[in-house]
């Protein structure tokens, strides 16, 4: 690799940048990070994110790359590493369950945005179901493809990072009936890759997000947050 000094564009809470943080450390990549306010998005940000998202990876003057799961594999490629499988069917199968954690990361959205406890509970059982095909496809002791961490695991990672704090705010286990992703999640949890791709603060911030929210569990985490000052 060149001397090429990667600048991701990010947001604190983003489970999509969090994958690209955790490839970058994974592959030992120095980079910048800067996180902006995407309620409040600066106007150089609108002029470089084609999509308006984050994470977009800064590569030089003339070159951005968005999209997480692209980026992803850039950084893997770029630096000749092994977070994807070489066989193409492999490779194939990992791409798709980086599909399947965007999909889950949907219900988590969901959760937090349900109106009223009838929707909460609906949007918690379509979680489960989820819950129920990915516990019932991992076949590895360590991680998702095997002894070696991937994207996967990298995609999979700021969803867990989401359970502690939606369990804290509603009360419920998520994980409860799932012995293999819960020990899946604490693995991952416990990676140094995964450990840095948020601040210390992240906890704090992602339950002031949820208090801001007009919806059940908006209401739960204002009145956890009230509790907690009080
Ligand atoms: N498919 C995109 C999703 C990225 C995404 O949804 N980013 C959110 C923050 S987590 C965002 O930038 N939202 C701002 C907006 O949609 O205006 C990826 O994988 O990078």
């Amino acid at each position: 690799m060149d001397n090429t000094q990667f600048t991701l564009i990010s947001h604190a809470l983003c489970p999509y940048v969090q994958r690209a943080v955790i490839a970058l450390e994974e592959q030992g990549i120095t980079y910048k990070r800067i996180d902006i306010d995407l309620a409040n998005k600066p106007a150089w940000f609108k002029k470089l994110s084609p999509l308006g998202k984050v994470p977009v990876l800064v590569v030089d003057d003339d070159t951005v790359i968005f999209e997480s799961a692209v980026i992803s594999e850039y950084i893997n490629e770029v630096n000749q590493g092994q977070l994807l499988a070489s066989e193409p069917l492999a490779k194939a199968k990992q791409r798709a369950w980086i599909e399947f954690a965007s999909n889950t990361l949907n219900n988590i959205g969901q959760l937090y945005n349900a109106a009223d406890a009838p929707a909460f509970g609906d949007t918690v059982s379509q979680l489960k179901q989820k819950w129920q095909t990915l516990e019932a496809n991992l076949n590895h002791d360590s991680y998702f493809s095997g002894e070696d961490f991937s994207l996967v695991d990298a995609a999979f990672a700021p969803l867990f990072r989401y359970l502690p704090v939606l369990e804290k705010i509603s009360g419920q286990s998520f994980l409860q009936h799932f012995p293999k992703i819960n020990k899946w999640a604490d693995t991952l949890n416990q990676r140094a890759s995964v450990k840095k791709a948020v601040s210390s603060q992240y906890h704090t911030q992602l339950l002031a997000f949820i208090a801001k929210r007009d919806s059940h569990l908006g209401q739960l985490a204002s009145q956890l947050t009230n509790e907690q000052a009080a």
